[in-house]
């Protein structure tokens, strides 16, 4: 007979893996979760950094790139919560001892100027919502040992978010086309990736309405104004290490870095 399913108490298993840095196994592992019950998780995981002072600053979209896609063996994407004391500011450091087994992905970020809800929210209707977007780095870091998990068990899992870095200066989207937006990525100096906007789900502003009308399916509400929105990586994340010093430089958009000690 296979476990009941109570969302609150995976939720809790979720977060003091989170707080104490130890990887845990699978949720699926004891029992199958579908995918409205696992973002019921997500969200009782939201619910518990809340009422641990956290403040919803906004929310990410992930698996959103072929390659991060392939990575992660799935042809899904998936949303998650961006929570206020995990934004960081350009060149920030962080610490390796705060993660279980970091990784590190460039983003374009969006900044909301209006309330967006959907269904059918359209990327058109993305950008005339948005104040400005930015270059920005994500730190995931999933509680699952060796980042093994499947679909449900990482839209549990909040998609993995653990920090987010946003640099550059900040500007408007009008006039830019986002999907020829270039991107370097250098590890310690050293080119580890290339790519452009229209690598995350063939333009980011389509990803962040993939998330709005995903939410919209989930009961889940949408975009407030002041939401930051990551969009979603452009290519694949690499490990991050003690010692790294991360950048990542686009076009027309300025860099973003983060130190990791
Ligand atoms: O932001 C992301 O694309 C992460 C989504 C979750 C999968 C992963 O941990 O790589
Ligand atoms: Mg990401």
């Amino acid at each position: 007979m296979s476990a009941s399913f109570d969302a609150k108490a995976l939720a809790q298993r979720l977060f003091e893996a989170q707080r104490e840095r130890r990887a845990i196994e699978p949720l699926t592992a004891e029992r199958a979760i579908s995918e409205r019950e696992a973002y019921d998780v997500q969200w009782a995981l939201l619910a518990e950094h809340l009422a641990q002072g956290g403040k919803l600053a906004g929310k990410k979209t992930g698996l959103t790139s072929l390659a991060k896609q392939r990575q992660m063996n799935t042809n899904e994407p998936l949303y998650g919560y961006v929570i206020d004391r995990t934004i960081l500011a350009d060149g920030a450091q962080v610490s390796r001892a705060d993660f279980i087994h970091p990784r590190v992905e460039c983003e374009i970020a969006f900044l909301m100027a209006g309330r967006l809800h959907g269904p059918n929210v359209s990327g058109s209707q993305v950008l005339a919502a948005t104040r400005y977007v930015m270059p920005a780095l994500e730190i995931i870091d999933s509680r699952f040992a060796a980042f093994k998990f499947t679909l449900p068990d990482v839209i549990a899992d909040n998609a993995s978010a653990a920090r987010v870095v946003l640099g550059g200066s900040a500007r408007s989207p009008e006039g830019l086309d986002l999907r020829l937006v270039g991107m370097l990525m250098e590890i310690n100096g050293e080119l580890v990736a290339t790519g452009s906007g229209g690598a995350v789900l063939g333009h980011p502003a389509d990803s962040v309405a993939w998330l709005v009308n995903k939410m919209a399916e989930m009961d889940a509400g949408g975009l407030e104004a002041g939401d930051v929105v990551m969009a979603g990586g452009l290519g694949e994340a690499f490990p991050l290490e003690a010692g790294d010093y991360v950048r990542a430089e686009f076009a027309h958009l300025g860099s973003v870095g983060v130190r990791c000690v």
